[in-house]
């Protein structure tokens, strides 16, 4: 596909006859125009005039979007770039307003097309790659709780524009009891002119587990495919992924998710040779990998090949109708946001399935940082949704959860029906998941000695800061919770904690937090006879600062400073 640069051109006027048809793609022929500045009739028009001949030729087509005096060159996935101190104080208001309800670009994504074009940078095999003709179809159930208007019915509309008729089903929205008005009367009008597409509304605040089942529980489509609220599908996203479901009903599949920026709405197409497969760590939280080297192996290297991933992040897959009513669909137990990815890919794969990320399949998700929607007791929800999950799948790896939160268990309801649900589906053990499929997980057990690193001199632990993008170890009072104050000392002798190990940057004389797997390569730490931790390419001590603000490297002295005590050692 031709490359388009994002240019900024001045605001002029665009009419049918400058609209020229070149090969796939639609260009806007602005030599002709007129430049119109303050006239906002005239914006609308063009506007609406582009936006209808974008349904026409969905995916093809270059569109224009304006901020004041400018148009952006917007379609294919590029970016909006906006100068918020060269808005007017109204717009700058929406501006702030929109990040702030979304966290997300909200004003950004509401100059862009509901049908905008997207890159499709598939590997070429993918589209001579013959799917069966004869495939499932299929029901999209897009969740969602207080989502922008613009960034919903762009997920919708790239769902209808890109889906071979004969395959989608039906498209069904569930709202999770949102109070944003655009997501009341305005949807009910919009949603009943589309065909395919209805909408459940929830009357409590469910979260997004028992959302998906209520909106599963409506669909009929041979395959469900769920989908969070702020993605795109791309060109061909639909038949690789019923392809594999086809030839297997117990094959869960996951696309390739194609990162959409929170910023200007850019999306990244990533190319298969990037793909990373899924994972998660002793916090119970997904995260990506590397993909296994046998897996890569086993493909012949071939990346835009399915491969089998250990777990999925959650919010984009599909499976079989029949496979998730099998597996018991999700606990519906769990709460507003989590836990219910590590439960389905535990399910898939220790109750007979097979779960991959399928690369010739794209869909765009946008990443944020911080959730916008309020979130009752967010830290309490999550751990009692982590609870449950190791209750029922984890068996006597459970522990090493259970360590993170110093054993403070409390109230987390009735699990029994969904011990039962996997004693009659006689699924396997976490050990047999760990030791075939997710064999590269660390196992805590392999550590020299694990729990809170205390001073010896005064009460306090080494623990981690958020500062800016990184993550600095220093001491803490001790709470005697784990949580960020549990760390673990592995044979290799990093010490860490999931995935996350730690680095001693000499240039400033701190110590961070960098991924264990990861660059730079990693700093050795050895934990001594005379209780001093040992960093050995410096050759120096973990000390103490004396003003205790500091946990720093030192000449090595037998000092007190230099004293740790790691809470539980391994007998050996
Ligand atoms: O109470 C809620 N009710 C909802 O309906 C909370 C959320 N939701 C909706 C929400 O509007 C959105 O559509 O649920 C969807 C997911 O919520 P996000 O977008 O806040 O979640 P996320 O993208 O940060 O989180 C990932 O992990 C979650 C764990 O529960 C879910 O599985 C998400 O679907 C999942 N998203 C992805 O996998 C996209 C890829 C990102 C990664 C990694
Ligand atoms: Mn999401």
């Amino acid at each position: 596909p031709a490359e388009v640069e994002n240019k900024v051109v001045p605001f002029q006027k665009v009419s049918g006859k400058d609209i020229i048809q070149n090969g796939n793609n639609v260009e806007i022929d602005l030599r002709n125009g007129e430049f119109k500045k303050e006239d906002n009739e005239m914006k609308s028009q063009q506007m609406d005039n582009v936006t209808i001949l974008a349904s026409i030729h969905p995916g093809k087509l270059l569109t224009y979007t304006h901020v004041p005096n400018k148009f952006f060159l917007c379609e294919m996935g590029m970016p909006v770039i906006i100068d918020p101190d060269k808005l007017s104080p109204e717009e700058r208001q929406t501006y702030e307003e929109g990040f702030r309800r979304n966290a997300f670009n909200q004003y950004a994504s509401d100059m862009i097309s509901l049908h905008r074009s997207l890159p499709d940078g598939r590997d070429p095999e993918c589209k001579q790659t013959e799917y069966l003709n004869d495939l499932p179809d299929v029901s999209v159930i897009i969740i969602f709780h207080n989502e922008a208007w613009s960034v919903l019915l762009r997920t919708v509309h790239s769902v209808l524009d890109r889906s071979p008729p004969h395959l989608l089903k039906e498209i069904i929205l569930v709202d999770d009891f949102s109070d944003f008005d655009h997501l009341k009367q305005p949807l009910n009008e919009y949603v009943s002119m589309l065909a395919k597409v209805s909408l459940i509304r929830l009357m409590e605040r469910s979260g997004l587990t028992r959302a998906r089942i209520k909106g599963f529980d409506a669909s009929s489509g041979e395959v469900a495919i769920f989908l969070d609220s702020h993605c795109e599908a791309t060109e061909g996203w639909l038949e690789p992924l019923l392809d594999r479901i086809a030839r297997n009903e117990t094959t869960v599949v996951v696309p390739m998710i194609d990162p959409i920026s929170d910023t200007d709405l850019k999306i990244s197409f990533q190319p298969a040779s990037t793909a990373n497969a899924g994972g998660f760590d002793w916090d119970l939280l997904f995260d990506w990998r590397p993909i296994q080297e046998s897996e890569r192996k086993r493909r012949n290297y071939k990346d835009y090949l399915p491969f089998r991933t250990p777990a999925m992040p959650g919010g984009l897959f599909g499976i079989s109708r029949q496979f998730f009513t099998y597996l018991g669909k999700y606990d519906a137990g769990f709460d507003i946001w989590g836990s219910e990815n590590l439960e389905l890919s535990f399910k898939t794969w220790m109750c007979g399935g097979t779960l991959e990320t399928v690369p010739c399949s794209h869909v765009g998700h946008i990443y944020r940082n911080r959730n916008p929607y309020s979130k009752p007791d967010e830290t309490e929800t999550l751990k009692r949704n982590s609870i449950r999950l190791a209750e029922v799948w984890l068996d006597e790896f459970k522990a090493y959860y259970y360590e993170r939160i110093n054993h403070t268990l409390g109230d987390y309801g009735d699990v029994s029906d969904r011990k039962t649900l996997r004693q009659t589906l006689n699924c396997k053990s976490f050990r047999w998941y760990i030791n075939n499929i997710y064999p590269e997980l660390f196992i805590p057990s392999d550590s020299i000695a694990s729990g809170e690193i205390r001073s010896k001199v005064e009460p306090v632990c080494a623990d981690v800061v958020y500062d800016y993008i990184f993550e600095r170890i220093i001491p803490t009072p001790c709470h005697g919770n784990a949580g960020n104050q549990y760390w673990l000392l592995s044979t290799e002798n990093d010490i860490r904690r999931d995935s996350r190990c730690w680095y001693y940057v000499e240039w400033l004389s701190e110590i961070k937090l960098y991924n264990c797997h990861g660059q730079p390569s990693h700093s050795e730490w050895v934990y001594r006879d005379d209780d001093s931790i040992y960093h050995s390419e410096s050759r120096r001590c973990l000390e103490l600062s004396t003003d205790a603000k500091q946990i720093r490297l030192n000449e090595c002295s037998g000092h007190e400073r230099q004293k740790w005590v790691w809470n539980r050692i391994a007998a050996d």
